[in-house]
């Protein structure tokens, strides 16, 4: 435990307006600025197990995505040996693959890539809800990363834009989430924050 000397000032911004709990506006360090990584994330993917789960409905831009993920593997160095990859219908069955390849607890991190484009009907509304939210349970309740790397757009061409187009690729930034946070929940199972296993780092960030 830190003492009350060696503990992260807080410093209280003004009170907010539905409630009168005083808004922190000064955060905790980030585990990598206490080791030392700044603002940026751990891309270094070696020696992790990466499991992807990819829709193939929209398979014209879920290929797309796919193929940003694979680089950002390939770029972060996790070996092709330790990858999954498997095809699910559509995303909405994103989450029961998800879970189920979670559960072998033989891999560091999921990736799931969907592309939900807008129809006539509210169909859209529940594929895509039901689909993120389910996604976030999985990593809740596996403890376990699960990158969401679906897009959800009014139509193809916003959804080709951010399948390697102009904004960029959706699979690569969900290959990158997903090597950082297995990276930070590694570190997370095997660091205190203030204990003897931190190398004499307090929460302050300075050293000791
Ligand atoms: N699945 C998608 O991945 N994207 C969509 O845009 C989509 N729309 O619009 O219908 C979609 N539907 C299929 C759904 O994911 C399931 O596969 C289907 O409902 C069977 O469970």
């Amino acid at each position: 435990m830190a003492s009350a000397d060696e503990s992260p000032r807080v410093e209280l911004g003004e009170q907010s307006a539905s409630h009168d709990a005083p808004i922190p506006t000064h955060r905790l360090p980030a585990i990598g600025d206490i080791e030392g990584e700044g603002t940026r994330g751990c891309d270094d993917g070696t020696g992790l197990r990466v499991a992807v789960a990819c829709s193939r409905f929209n398979g014209q831009v879920t290929g797309l995505l796919l193929a940003g993920a694979q680089a950002e593997l390939d770029r972060c160095g996790v070996a092709e040996t330790d990858r999954t990859v498997v095809w699910v219908p559509g995303a909405f069955e994103l989450p029961l693959a998800a879970m189920t390849m979670a559960g072998t607890r033989r891999f560091d991190a999921v990736i799931c890539l969907g592309a939900v484009i807008r129809g006539e009907t509210s169909h859209y509304d529940f594929v895509a809800g039901e689909c993120a939210a389910g996604i976030q349970r999985v990593q809740l309740d596996m403890k376990l990363p699960v990158a969401f790397g679906v897009l959800t757009t009014e139509n193809l061409d916003q959804a080709l834009a951010r399948a390697g187009g102009a904004l960029g690729n959706k699979g690569t930034e969900a290959a990158a989430t997903a090597i950082e946070m297995a990276n930070l929940l590694r570190r997370l199972a095997g660091t205190s924050v203030t204990g003897p296993g931190n190398a004499g780092v307090h929460a302050s960030g300075r050293a000791s």
